[in-house]
């Protein structure tokens, strides 16, 4: 988040300034409508820019897996801005998305993370996320640059487009400048999430579930568990639970929820009664000190309290540390999940 950041804010003049796209500045004031395409972790990290975009900068988005765009007949011109999200830079479907969008004259943005990789070269302009090299081949920290830049570009087009006023851009900015010492508070819960983990190590499934921007992180979470652990995992948003998954719950279904005090609060509160009506066993990811939730659920993990924007970059660390635990006491290489390469290039 920090080297993302670097050079990008200026919270005393209430500005941010992305270099890579700033010679699109009039393009972007004008936009109408933004299209995110992107696979895996990065299609959830697109998710949390659709929130981010249409909150601050009211344009509309829409979110894309690049393997249907690719295969379809979208409609898609000249009027429309793309951002191509891929940590690797590497990404075959990504790649074959961006090379359809160009062709009906589309203005592309990437965001990746690896410098020089083929992406940032097909694109017009673009972000690095500037995460450093990604060791394991599921994505963690790519997830968080990846979403540290869609929130500075929600804030730089809500700069050009006028939609946010200079003093919430300073607060927000300021705020945005707090996170990395918050998401080293996180890390502070480890040893309790390892203890959590030996209770789930051997589930075979697991809901996640969250409202708003939680749901991404919901999506997110059950992701990371399906890739290391090989436990079968689903995110949904919490509202959709009464549409089917319910029917799942009972005494052996583990639900996570993000649970965190903001404002969907109220909502996901009734939702977790819901749950643990069917006696289903709920590990919440709360505000640090809240008591109402702890008193429902079985288990509790703490994040500090922030602006809900920046809810994703923190509630997603405790699941990822969640899915290292529990591969880690299955005995899964973390590092190296059977089946996935780091660059999906087929
Ligand atoms: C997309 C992705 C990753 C996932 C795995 C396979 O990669 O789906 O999100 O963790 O590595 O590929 P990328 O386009 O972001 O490099």
């Amino acid at each position: 988040v920090r080297d993302c950041m670097r050079g990008r804010i200026y919270p005393i003049e209430g500005m941010v300034r992305l270099g890579g796209i700033k010679d699109y500045a009039e393009k972007l004031k004008n936009a109408e409508r933004i299209v995110i395409i992107a696979c895996g972790t990065s299609w959830h990290a697109g998710l949390v820019g659709e929130y981010l975009i249409e909150e601050f900068a009211r344009v509309s988005v829409e979110v894309e897996y690049a393997s249907e765009f690719r295969y379809r007949n979208p409609i898609i011109s000249e009027k429309d801005i793309v951002i191509a999200i891929s940590q690797s830079g590497e990404t075959a479907d990504t790649i074959a998305a961006i090379e359809l969008a160009k062709e009906r004259g589309a203005t592309i943005f990437g965001i990746c993370n690896v410098v020089g990789s083929s992406i940032p070269r097909l694109t017009h302009a673009g972000v690095y996320t500037h995460a450093g090299p990604e060791i394991g081949v599921a994505s963690t920290k790519a997830f968080t640059g990846q979403v540290t830049v869609l929130t500075l570009m929600a804030l730089y087009i809500a700069q050009l487009k006028g939609t946010i006023n200079n003093a919430k851009l300073v607060n927000l900015l300021t705020e945005l400048d707090e996170i990395p010492a918050l998401i080293e508070r996180c890390f502070k819960e480890d040893k309790k999430i390892a203890l959590i983990a030996e209770k789930f190590k051997d589930s075979p499934n697991c809901l996640f579930l969250g409202r708003g921007s939680g749901f991404p992180v919901a999506l997110e979470g059950a992701l990371k568990l399906k890739e290391i652990s090989y436990i079968h995992a689903e995110g949904y948003p919490a509202a959709e639970m009464k549409h089917g998954p319910i029917a799942l719950i009972d005494a052996d279904m583990p639900v996570v929820f993000i649970a965190t005090k903001n404002s969907s609060y109220e909502k996901v509160i009734s939702n977790i009664q819901e749950v643990k009506a069917r006696k289903g066993k709920v590990i919440a990811i709360v505000t640090e000190g809240d008591k109402i939730v702890k008193d429902m659920v079985d288990y509790v993990i703490e994040i500090p309290e922030s602006n809900e924007a920046f809810l994703p970059l923190l509630a997603t660390i405790p699941l990822q540390l969640l899915s290292y635990h529990i591969a880690v006491l299955r005995g899964c290489n973390v590092d190296q999940p059977r089946n996935l390469a780091k660059s999906v290039t087929v």
